[in-house]
């Protein structure tokens, strides 16, 4: 009877902590849409890759199961089942009900056996159906079984074994997500990025909801060095020399750097702190970029590849160039819109002299891969400034003209900008809509025309003097690539606005790339914006409603039926932008108390990049690959 008693007065006080999460779920995993849903994923996982780490645990099974259960397992030496000390219960049922100081989302730290992660099994517990662990410590196997965060039973032994491991198996809880259905591609997307930062761990990770099971065994000794390997492969570019790989510890603290040059005038940064893709940057990578810069303007005067008072700037270093760069810290700080930001100040120093030191000794060790790096870079500079003196023509020409802004551009009245948005609208006829049906006050539409350009294989200067992109630039008012002043800019947001079929996605993903390329503070800053038309309207006499999903459509149906079961419901489908009336795209798009924008973040645009790198490059190969892997979505957007 005691321990009965015990054990309902610990679920009140559980229930306590895990209810905030359930009231709350955005601060503890950021949405509850499919990003967040997938975090669930990666929370459960980083505890199996911290074991691996530590070195106890050689392989991690990650299976999406018929009906999106999730299940992960490991062979590590499995979650300690002796009664808590402080709580008097197991150390497992803590470890799944006792919510840890934040999480990624909280701020604070816990730490799991000097491992690198805030833990969030308590998290993932809280926002499952039902969750379920296995234990086995080498001579018995423990369960216990949770619903909503809550158990009925402790911790329970069920037989024997000779083996060591923790499973995992839950279900999102439909409460709480709007979304439960886990994306294959995204999953495995996000494991071989932890398996390429965790060299030499394994994750097998399988799809087991279709007729055919998918699965994939990830497990890369190259570690970074593989990452960008892999990156070059994907995205089809030449390569100019080997990989360089650098490195540098202290006693609680490391950082490596992976980079390689290839023939396209793009450059790929990718960042990590801790396992965590810092989307936003950060010190680790202001420091990577300062010293690059530096270290060639330094090794390009010893060895005379720069004349006297010749200098590359940061842009000319980064002309193709793909660099991954990796920090582990034992206390991470974490800043920005989407706290991707890293702000440790001593990441900034550690890169700039792994970098001075290291890079130069390379180079000095290396001539020829130091010759080829330094004749891409003095490709880039000399480019830089020819395109300067054409731009610097055009300019003088177009402002004895006086056409400032673009032509097509239907501007708003109000002068602040803080007030002000801008429609980017791809389509005439619905530029038309667009423009009768906004508020002119502060809405402004500039309709795109014209072909696009291929961004991929040109520099800077072809963008000048693009017919789709050039009336974007002027319009936004910052001036792009070098020159890009954010204080100029002349709306607050910059919304997308395109229909949902292909040729929208095209419009979407070139504007992203170009923006995440040339113009990217607008996006790190939170200005971008991809408006959200609704897809259906549903008369009942005379009510309407919009959906702006399948889901959501079958919803409204079922609310509507259930009001006035007789009545006859008409469901007109849009095909495009084209299709609303003025009022129609005012109500559901542009009106700010009804409409459903989504803010893009680094993490969209780097997506839109590799897309767009994919379709625009001149590789066959990761072209029909990219086009079979997204087939099912190209139909669906197309019926
Ligand atoms: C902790 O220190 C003592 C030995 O075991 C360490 C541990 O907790 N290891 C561990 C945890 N391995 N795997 C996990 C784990 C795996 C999953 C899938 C989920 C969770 C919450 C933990």
């Amino acid at each position: 009877m005691g321990d009965v008693r015990r054990y309902s007065e610990q679920d009140i006080q559980v229930l306590e902590g895990l209810e905030a999460v359930r009231k709350r779920p955005g601060m503890y995993i950021g949405s509850t849409g499919s990003r967040g849903l997938h975090h669930l994923v990666y929370e459960i996982v980083d505890n199996s890759i911290d074991e691996a780490l530590a070195g106890y645990c050689e392989r991690i099974d990650v299976e999406i199961l018929p009906g999106n259960v999730i299940s992960v397992s490991d062979d590590g030496r499995g979650i300690p089942i002796g009664i808590h000390p402080k709580e008097g219960i197991s150390a497992l049922t803590v470890v799944f009900t006792v919510l840890h100081a934040g999480g990624k989302f909280g701020g604070g730290g816990y730490k799991v056996s000097g491992g690198l992660h805030g833990v969030g099994a308590s998290v993932v517990n809280a926002l499952s159906e039902w969750l379920e662990v296995t234990v086995d410590d080498g001579q018995k196997t423990y369960f216990q079984r949770f619903e909503r965060g809550k158990y009925h039973e402790p911790l329970k032994e069920i037989g024997t074994t000779d083996k060591t491991g923790t499973k995992v198996v839950f279900k999102a809880d439909s409460e709480i997500f709007s979304e439960l259905e886990y994306d294959y591609e995204i999953v495995l997307k996000r494991l071989r990025e932890q398996a390429f930062l965790n060299a030499g761990v394994r994750i097998v990770v399988s799809d087991r909801r279709g007729d055919e099971e998918i699965s994939e065994d990830l497990h890369y000794e190259g570690g970074i060095k593989s990452f960008v390997e892999y990156i070059h492969k994907k995205r089809g570019f030449e390569t100019l020399h080997e990989i360089v790989y650098l490195k540098t510890q202290t006693e609680t603290s490391q950082a490596e750097v992976a980079l390689q040059y290839n023939d396209s005038y793009n450059d790929l940064i990718l960042s990590f702190a801790n396992n965590i893709h810092t989307t936003e940057g950060g010190t680790h990578e202001t420091g990577f970029k300062n010293a690059l810069v530096k270290t060639l303007n330094e090794y390009g005067r010893r060895c005379n590849f720069l004349k006297d008072g010749e200098k590359l700037i940061g842009d000319d270093s980064r002309e193709g160039l793909t660099a991954v760069i990796s920090v582990k810290l034992m206390e991470t700080e974490f800043e920005g819109q989407t706290k991707t930001k890293l702000g440790n100040v001593e990441c900034k120093p550690m890169l700039e002299n792994l970098i001075s030191e290291k890079l130069t000794d390379f180079l000095d060790e290396n001539p020829a891969v130091a010759a080829s790096i330094m004749e891409k870079c003095l490709v880039a500079k000399k480019a830089r400034e020819e395109a300067r003196k054409a731009r610097e023509l055009t300019r003088r020409k177009s402002s004895m003209d006086g056409a400032s802004l673009p032509g097509k551009l239907a501007d708003c009245s109000e002068r602040d900008p803080s007030l002000t948005e801008l429609y980017i609208v791809e389509g005439d006829s619905a530029g038309g809509s667009a423009k009768s049906g906004r508020e002119r006050k502060y809405q402004a539409i500039l309709p795109l025309w014209g072909k696009m350009l291929n961004v991929e294989k040109s520099r800077l200067d072809k963008v000048y003097g693009n017919e789709k992109l050039m009336p974007v630039v002027t319009a936004l008012g910052t001036s792009i690539g070098e020159d890009f002043n954010i204080s100029k800019l002349r709306y607050n947001k910059v919304v997308i606005m395109a229909d949902a079929d292909v040729d929208g996605s095209h419009i979407r993903t070139l504007l992203l790339t170009f923006f995440f390329r040339f113009m990217k503070p607008l996006i790190s800053e939170g200005h971008i914006y991809l408006a959200q038309p609704p897809l259906y309207r549903l008369t009942c006499g005379k009510k309407h409603l919009y959906a702006y999903s399948d889901s959501e459509r079958d919803q409204c149906l079922k609310d509507m039926r259930a009001q006035k079961p007789d009545a006859k419901i008409g469901i007109q489908r849009y095909k495009g932008l084209g299709e609303m009336d003025p009022d129609q795209l005012w109500e559901t798009t542009m009106n700010p108390e009804n409409r459903v924008m989504i803010r893009v973040d680094m993490e969209d645009a780097e997506a839109a990049d590799e897309t767009f790198t994919i379709l625009m490059g001149d590789k066959v190969a990761p072209r029909r690959e990219f086009i079979e892997k997204n087939a099912q979505y190209v139909q669906n957007l197309d019926i």
